[in-house]
């Protein structure tokens, strides 16, 4: 069965359908940039950091597609200082979207990701709790799909003929023992440093690319902890709640993990900002649980 039937069966809405189908549509269009994408823009985005060509490419192929569609009044993109309004004539979805994540390994030509979440009440920061469906497209030997909704995970691979083929539903993170983090270990806390420690004694394996989306469909697959920390000097650590955390948060828990920020679940969580940022432990439930008992020390 390919994406657009089983979406047709899953979903009540059909303009849901037209939104992923308009979304998945562009993802041709996005692997023909890859080729020297890795150019320099000279370019610092909001978070410091300069931008590739990619990281642009990408984000206007996905922004002119959705705006075009009228299914969309609010985009919130990692690549945006602001959130977009469009004009929505048929119906009022809200997008976040992370254009192109992981695109410094484009020139070492690692496995990179575009994360979605969709918010049907047409509002972003309404809360991650009111994710209606959330996806990300791991571009890697395969390009695939996880599409998460309230009836569960699904992947879907690209065939020769560009057209994404179901190959797994109603997936289940595994208990497994692969963990990731990110920051320097110089700059961990205590309590994460203790954790990881434990991890480590207790024989699980680092796996960690610096490709969030390919980081954590690998601990989908296998099972265990991605984690991105509070450091010294970032108490929220680097990744961001509304763009990055929250869908992956939304599709593992509904594949029966978990995500937290330590303390809280991340879904619980009502970004403020398009760019707030949060550490998160993410994957499967002991794993996740178990750290914090060691943030409480
Ligand atoms: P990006 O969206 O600018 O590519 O950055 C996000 C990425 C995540 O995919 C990944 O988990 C993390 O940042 C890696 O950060 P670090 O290089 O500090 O390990
Ligand atoms: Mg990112």
């Amino acid at each position: 069965m390919n994406l657009q039937d089983y979406l047709r069966k899953q979903q009540p809405a059909e303009t849901v359908c037209e939104l992923v189908s308009v979304i998945t549509g562009a993802v041709a269009t996005i692997k023909s940039e890859f080729l020297g994408g890795d150019e320099k823009t000279g370019i610092f985005n909001i978070y410091g950091e300069e931008e590739i060509k990619i990281d642009k490419k990408a984000n206007q192929i996905l922004i002119d597609v959705l705006s075009k569609s009228g299914l969309v009044s609010q985009i919130a993109s990692e690549e945006e200082k602001e959130i977009l309004q469009c004009n929505s004539n048929r119906a009022h979805f809200a997008v976040t979207l992370d254009p192109l994540d992981g695109s410094s390994l484009i020139p070492t030509d690692l496995a990179v990701g575009t994360i979605i979440s969709i918010y049907g009440n047409g509002d972003v920061l309404s809360g991650l709790g009111e994710i209606s469906a959330a996806f990300y497209i791991l571009y890697g030997p395969l390009t695939l799909i996880v599409f998460a909704d309230q009836k569960g995970v699904s992947q879907f691979v690209q065939d020769k003929n560009g057209v994404f083929q179901l190959v797994k539903e109603k997936i289940l993170i595994p208990d497994g023992n692969l963990y990731g983090s990110g920051g320097l270990r110089k700059d961990w806390l205590p309590g994460h440093k203790k954790y990881i420690e434990t991890l480590e004694n207790e024989g699980y394996k680092l796996r960690y690319s610096g490709s969030g989306v390919a980081d954590i469909h690998q601990i989908l697959t296998y099972g265990g902890v991605f984690s991105y920390p509070a450091l010294q000097e970032k108490p929220q650590g680097k990744l961001r709640l509304l763009i990055e955390v929250g869908p992956w948060c939304y599709i593992i828990e509904k594949a029966g993990g978990l995500g937290t920020n330590g303390k809280t679940r991340i879904l619980e969580l009502t970004p403020q900002k398009v760019d707030e940022r949060t550490p998160v432990y993410v994957g499967s439930k002991n794993a996740v649980r178990r750290a914090a008992q060691f943030l409480e020390q």
